[in-house]
């Protein structure tokens, strides 16, 4: 008897800790979520002709909305180059970065920076333009190679360059524009970045993208991921499960097409997810249908990607779920 009384107790009292933190507090207060963004990167984050910002790190943004307003729309963005992007985030300018940005110890330690998950497994590669005739990373010793600062780019580059005993002349450009105008008018021999960096540049910007080579080999792990600022466990809990709710959705077979259909099932699994039992939504000071706002507004993790990643050319690869050879996977939501 008394047994049961203090477990209620201890119910009632952790029930009570879920409260709201400061920054989805703010948030709430000024009406939006403030979301740092790529200057424009084609599949990532890149506003379209009609000025809409789009891409799978648009669409993490869109997906915290969903959870935090019900409303994915609730949203304001600042692009912000790799060198500004974590000042922009320490200094409170951004809530949240969502930006192909890859998870290191450094940055999510001595930076009082949190990274929240993974959204996108890649590495890094070269380009070179195919009238060269290079076919592998190792036949490029001596050569002027374009890269952005304060970037991992910057440090695999000399890294590799070092343990190949192989010479290089860094082309250094903070810009995004201004470093595929220096590769494109041949100011560099290479350029190097994120493979899907490399893609999206080929397809994107290149006049034409069949002039150009990515040599294959892939010299990084660049794990990307959305970040948040240390001390703010509420927020960090809700971007890392907005992150998993879209992972998740696409597991359990729920899309922005049927997941209003979907929501009628008598599935305990779905029956969760949507909010129509349980109370995760209360778990993270949320909506109960915050999961159901996420991908009835923004959509599963594969949506997202094919609407954004799939038209540059770039597979699902390591981005497939777990239980399709990926390595996409989330935690239960339970
Ligand atoms: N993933 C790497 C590189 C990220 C990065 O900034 N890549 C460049 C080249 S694809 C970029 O996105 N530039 C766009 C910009 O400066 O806005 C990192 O986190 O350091």
């Amino acid at each position: 008897m008394t047994k049961s009384i203090v477990s209620l107790l201890l119910l009632v009292l952790s029930a009570n800790n879920t409260h709201a933190g400061p920054t989805a507090d703010g948030a709430v207060k000024k009406g939006f979520i403030q979301c740092g963004v790529n200057t424009g990167l084609a599949g990532f984050s890149q506003p379209d002709s009609n000025g809409e910002w789009r891409g799978i790190d648009v669409d993490l943004c869109r997906a915290v909305a969903a959870a935090l307003f019900g409303d994915q729309k609730k949203l304001r963005f600042t692009p912000l180059t790799a060198q500004q992007r974590f000042t922009a985030l320490q200094s409170g300018e951004v809530d949240l970065l969502s930006r192909n940005t890859t998870w290191t110890i450094s940055r999510d330690t001595s930076l009082g920076l949190n990274f929240v998950g993974i959204n996108y497994y890649d590495g890094q590669g070269f380009m070179v333009t195919k009238k060269r005739n290079v076919k592998s990373a190792k036949q490029l010793s001596g050569a002027a190679v374009c890269v952005q600062p304060g970037t991992t780019t910057e440090l695999n580059l000399a890294d590799y360059f070092r343990a190949n005993n192989m010479k290089f002349k860094p082309v250094v450009i903070e810009k995004m524009e201004e470093v595929l105008s220096a590769y494109f008018a041949g100011r560099c021999d290479v350029y190097t970045t994120d493979m899907s960096g490399l893609v999206s540049a080929r397809s994107s910007r290149a006049a034409s993208g069949a002039d150009h080579v990515i040599l294959p080999e892939i010299i990084s792990k660049e794990p990307f991921g959305p970040v948040v600022r240390h001390g703010d466990d509420h927020w960090f809990d809700i971007v890392k499960w907005s992150l998993y709710a879209m992972i998740e959705g696409e597991e359990i077979g729920l899309t922005s097409k049927n997941i209003e259909q979907q929501a009628k099932s008598a599935n305990p699994v779905i029956q969760r997810f949507v909010g129509a039992s349980g109370d995760i939504g209360k778990m993270l000071s949320l909506d109960n249908r915050w999961a159901y706002n996420i991908i009835k507004q923004v959509g599963n993790y594969g949506e997202s990607f094919e609407r954004n990643l799939t038209p540059l050319g770039l597979d699902r690869g390591l981005n497939r779920l777990w239980n399709r050879g990926g390595l996409m996977y989330a935690p239960p939501l339970r």
